[in-house]
């Protein structure tokens, strides 16, 4: 049966005052949305150092002379006992107003609790000034059940102890039908009625599109590549490709999922891998919150070898299987989760000290030399006595002066004694004494000896008859805040309160800036410009000294594009590991290997004759993806294989009792020595050889 739903809305009382403060966007379904610009009597001219007076007083917009009215907008939404309203609210530019200059006064008891101010400071239990948009409980008007919604222009900052002035509020208002148990159900098929007053008089919708009519009968799931590290923009034409109509969905729907980037642990006992959203921001260019031909959703990506901040400190991973990551983008119901925005205020900022120094990581590791045919154990460069090596590198805008700390790895590969002396441009940096075929991680600090761009590492191996291989290096330097092509990523380290970076070299165009120690995390941060002549930025954030944020400075022509973002036809979650899956025989290939001649053999495997004990032999085919998409977040590993195969044994209604697997290992992972062998199945190495037995 259908059920109609009406949302009435009632602008109470004086609605007539300021008739251009609120904007429908859009209206569809079961679905509106609505921008409120609060018509502030001078939001423009808060000069400092002035005492205002904020009332609240609901929507009437009475001009009081000296007083300088909150204009709180109260709407009244019509909501069927079966149906729970959602409320999503954004707010777009916005002013800061210090706490000391502000004085609030509320008239308004009746429907909005009193803002009970304190020496400037809301009360805790308030929730007035906390969000842009607050649903209020339940009632009642002449029998129909109603929910007030107040949308609230002044939100109050407790760390910055002091006021944001919205300009504008976009509010999304959506009614979805509540089932029995409280679940949130498909969104209901309705009609808006939108009522100015009680006394009738529709307001006019502007014609749009109708993201809610699409439904979403559970999730959906696509894989995307990413090739390395940056924010990434998930464009229409992209969506188009894959089949999706971008202005039909609604942009909350989107959501991104991510599983770490990292190789699985190949101890037995290990928690099984799993994907978590990660935040997005839908960068909506007309603002009219459908996905149109200009917008993207956004989102930051990590690469598979590259910087992870763990334990209080950076760390760089290697994944010894993976060029590229993937990502995950999942339709389903329900509100993605969103990328913060941190904006302090920018105003009263210039008398911090200003940062122009941040404290760099380069970490190099080439794989070139193969030790023991180990797929896992790639060296840079192999020494022989007596020898050396030079290895250069290039560093980028480094400030001399400060201190900076070199950590390399070196490994012995034959039964002697190894003499070691390690230099940097020709400055002896330390010696050792390294023993047989041990490994040494060493770190050594120094000053002044980076030179500009090129740099030599030195390796010179003294003793008789040895063989080295060096492996990585690692260098922590001083380095100016100095965007290259438009792009910089850049730490905290050291610094703690509140600290004003200066960043130079964006020259066309105006950056984005984001916080991305914790890529579940992601925040975008507002900035100005110091000097937009120079390009010169500043970003203000407040720094704790136990946390090193790194942060991602770059304009919107750095973005990178999805370049595949392709349908799977299964759920990640249930396909693989239902309990209901069973096979006598399994077969698992890589998805290149598909075709008639499998087919073939599968149809020849599965004759009755060739099982004595069988009337009705399952056969099944299981591509490596599949694997990976459920084992190891969709990445290649081999730890995912043989998890597959345990989950198989320990939760299948039938566990098979054969395993054929067709394609062939390699131990050159990436195609590091370029000889074009394609990894159909990856075998798992241990030191020099490759076993089941793990
Ligand atoms: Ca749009
Ligand atoms: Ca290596």
């Amino acid at each position: 049966m259908m059920k109609i739903f009406y949302i009435v809305l009632l602008f109470l009382p004086l609605w007539s005052y300021a008739e251009d403060d609120l904007v429908f966007l859009h209206s569809s379904a079961a679905k509106l949305v609505i921008r409120y610009h609060p018509q502030f009597q001078s939001i423009s001219s808060f000069p400092p150092h002035n005492v205002f007076l904020f009332e609240t007083a609901n929507c009437s917009y009475r001009p009081i002379p000296e007083k300088h009215l909150l204009p709180v907008r109260q709407l009244i939404l019509a909501v069927p006992e079966q149906a729970r309203v959602v409320i999503n609210a954004e707010v777009g530019h916005r002013t800061f107003v210090a706490a000391n200059q502000v004085s609030i006064l509320s008239e308004s008891r009746d429907s909005l609790d009193a803002a009970l101010f304190h020496t400037g400071e809301p009360a805790s239990e308030t929730f007035l000034f906390k969000q842009p948009a607050v649903l209020g409980p339940s009632i009642r008007i002449r029998r129909q059940p109603v929910r007030l919604l107040w949308l609230l222009p002044v939100l109050y900052d407790p760390l910055l102890k002091g006021f944001w002035v919205n300009e504008e509020i976009i509010v999304s208002i959506e009614m979805v039908s509540q089932t029995a148990d409280g679940l949130c159900a498909a969104p209901c098929p309705s009609t808006f009625l939108l009522s100015q007053s009680p006394a009738g008089g529709d307001i006019p919708l502007k014609p749009g599109h109708s993201p809610a009519s699409v439904h979403l009968s559970g999730a959906k799931w696509f894989r995307m590549t990413t090739q390395e590290e940056g924010i990434y923009r998930l464009d229409y034409q992209t969506l188009l490709t894959a089949g999706l109509k971008p202005a039909d969905l609604n942009p909350d729907y989107l959501h991104i999922y991510y599983g770490g980037g990292e190789e699985q642990s190949p101890r037995l006992d290990s928690d099984p891998p799993t994907i978590g959203e990660i935040p997005s921001h839908f960068d909506d260019r007309n603002g009219n919150f459908v996905f149109d031909s200009e917008d993207g959703l956004l989102f930051y990506a990590q690469s598979v070898s590259g910087w992870r901040y763990r334990d209080g400190r950076w760390r760089h991973v290697m994944n010894h299987y993976n060029r590229t990551n993937c990502f995950w983008l999942c339709l389903k119901e329900g509100p993605r989760k969103k990328m913060g925005l941190r904006s302090p205020s920018l105003q009263g900022f210039e008398k911090l000290p200003s940062v122009r120094v941040y404290r760099d990581r380069l970490f190099q590791e080439n794989e070139r030399t193969l030790v023991n045919d180990s797929g896992l154990e790639w060296m840079w460069e192999t020494i022989s006595q007596p020898g050396s090596r030079s290895i250069s590198f290039a560093v980028a805008d480094s400030a001399t002066a400060d201190s900076a700390y070199l950590s390399w790895r070196i490994q012995g590969l034959s039964e002697n004694h190894h003499l070691i002396q390690l230099s940097l441009n020709d400055h002896s940096l330390s010696s050792y004494d390294l023993g047989y075929t041990l490994g040494l991680t060493s770190t050594v600090a120094f000053s002044g000896q980076i030179l500009q761009p090129i740099n030599r590492l030195g390796v010179k191996l003294f003793s008789q008859n040895s063989t080295i291989g060096f492996d990585w290096f690692e260098l922590i330097y001083g380095r100016w805040l100095h965007a290259e092509e438009q792009q910089i990523f850049f730490y905290s380290t050291g610094y703690q309160g509140w600290t004003r970076f200066l960043i130079r070299g964006f020259s066309h165009q105006s950056p984005a800036i984001f916080d991305i120690t914790y890529p579940d995390q992601v925040t975008r941060i507002n900035w100005s410009f110091a000097d937009s002549a120079q390009g010169l930025v500043a970003v203000v954030d407040s720094l704790d000294r136990a946390r090193e944020n790194r942060y991602l400075a770059l304009t919107s022509d750095r973005f990178h594009s999805v370049a595949d973002l392709s349908y799977v036809p299964y759920d990640l979650h249930t396909h693989l590991k239902a309990a209901s899956q069973q096979a006598d025989y399994l077969i698992l290939a890589h998805p290149s290997l598909l075709g008639p001649a499998l087919e073939k053999f599968v149809a020849h495997r599965s004759r009755c004759s060739y099982w004595s004990d069988q009337s009705d032999p399952k056969l099944m085919v299981v591509t490596t993806q599949e694997i990976y998409d459920q084992f190891s977040y969709g990445l290649v590993d081999p730890v995912a294989i043989r998890n597959f195969l345990k989950w198989c044994f320990e939760h299948w209604r039938r566990a098979p009792a054969y395993v054929l697997m067709i394609g062939a290992p390699t131990y050159d992972f990436k195609d590091h020595l370029s000889l074009g062998k394609p990894l159909l199945v990856p075998a798992y190495e241990n030191g020099n050889s490759v076993s089941d037995d793990w």
